[in-house]
C-alpha cells in the first residue's frame, strides 16, 4: 500500500520541527502546515487555522492529521481561545468535511497539571484522573480532549490525545526527569498513535521510559509504543544543580510544576 500522507499542523514549532526530521523514517509522507513559511519543505502550506478554505485544502487527501498547532505555553485567554480552542475546533470541522478519520492531538500534562505530585509509594497518575488544568493553556487542552471525544461519538473520527510531558532534546530540570519525552520516543509514540487500530478516542501520557516516571504509561504501550530512552542520563547533573525534587516546594508540588506558580498573564 502507498505511504500514508499525514498533515502536520504547527510544523514550524518545537515539536513540529523535530517530527519533520524524525517521522518520515517511520513510513510517512508529511504535509506541513504552519502560519509561517518553512524553508526546504516540498509539501508545505502557509495558513492560519481560521482560514477555512485553505485549511480544507490542506486536509484534503490526507490519511491522518498530527495536530501540534497552537500556543504551547500560558498566554492570555483571548489568544488561547483563538489559537487553541477555535483552532482545534476548525481543524476537526475540516477533517469531518474532508473525511479524514484519524487525528493525533497534542494534549499536554497541563490538562491535569493541578494534580498533586505523587508521593513515594503512591500509584502512578492514571489517564482517567479528573481534568485539573493549571492554566488557560491547560484548559484549552481539556477542551481539545473533550472535542476529540465528541467527534468520535458524534462523527466517528478517531483521536489519540497524547498528554505530552516535555519533548525537548534534553531534560533541563529535575521535574523533567519524570516527564521527559525524547524526540526519538516522541516519533515512536506518534507513529503508534497514527497506526494503532480501533482507538476510538484514547487518552495517553507521552513520556520516555523514565526511571522517575509519575504517570501510567500502559495506555501508550497498549497502542504499541515501546519507549527506548530514559531521562536518568541527565539526573546527576540536574540534581547537583537543583537538588532532588521536593514536593513541599510550591513549584514542585503538582504535576504542572511552575505553570501553577507563574504569575497569570492578563490582557493588557
Ligand atoms: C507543555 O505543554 C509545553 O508546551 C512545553 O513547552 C513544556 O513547558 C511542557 O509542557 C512541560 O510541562 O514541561
Amino acid at each position: 500500500t502507498a505511504t500514508p500522507l499525514v498533515l502536520l499542523t504547527g510544523a514550524a514549532g518545537g515539536v513540529g520541527t523535530l517530527m519533520r526530521e524524525l517521522l518520515p523514517a517511520h513510513g510517512y509522507r508529511l504535509r506541513s502546515l504552519d502560519m509561517v513559511p518553512i524553508a526546504d519543505e516540498p509539501d508545505a502550506v502557509v495558513a492560519d487555522l481560521a482560514d477555512h478554505e485553505a485549511l480544507r485544502a490542506a486536509v484534503r487527501g490526507t490519511d491522518a492529521i498530527l495536530h501540534l498547532a497552537g500556543i504551547s505555553l500560558e498566554s492570555t485567554f483571548e489568544k488561547i481561545l483563538r489559537a487553541n480552542i477555535e483552532g482545534t475546533y476548525r481543524l476537526y470541522e475540516a477533517a469531518r468535511e474532508e473525511g479524514v478519520r484519524r487525528i493525533v492531538f497534542a494534549s499536554s500534562n497541563h490538562a491535569v497539571g493541578a494534580t498533586p505530585w505523587p508521593g513515594p509509594g503512591d500509584p502512578p497518575i492514571p489517564v482517567d484522573t479528573p481534568h485539573r488544568p493549571d492554566t488557560f493553556y491547560g484548559l484549552s487542552k481539556c477542551f481539545g480532549e473533550d472535542l476529540a471525544q465528541y467527534y468520535w461519538d458524534k462523527h466517528g473520527i478517531e483521536t489519540v490525545s497524547i498528554r505530552i510531558g516535555s519533548c525537548f532534546p534534553k531534560a533541563t530540570s529535575v521535574r523533567m526527569l519524570s516527564v521527559w519525552l525524547s524526540p526519538a520516543d516522541g516519533a515512536r509514540l506518534f507513529h503508534s498513535a497514527l497506526s494503532a487500530r480501533d482507538v476510538g478516542h484514547t487518552v495517553v501520557y507521552g513520556s520516555s521510559a523514565n526511571t522517575r516516571t509519575v504517570w501510567d504509561l500502559e495506555p501508550a504501550r497498549a497502542l504499541g509504543y515501546a519507549p527506548q530512552d530514559d531521562s536518568e542520563i541527565f539526573a546527576a547533573e540536574l540534581i547537583a544543580k537543583e537538588g532532588e525534587l521536593d514536593p513541599t516546594r510550591p513549584e514542585q508540588a503538582q504535576l504542572g510544576g511552575h505553570f501553577l506558580t507563574d504569575p497569570p498573564i492578563w490582557p493588557h
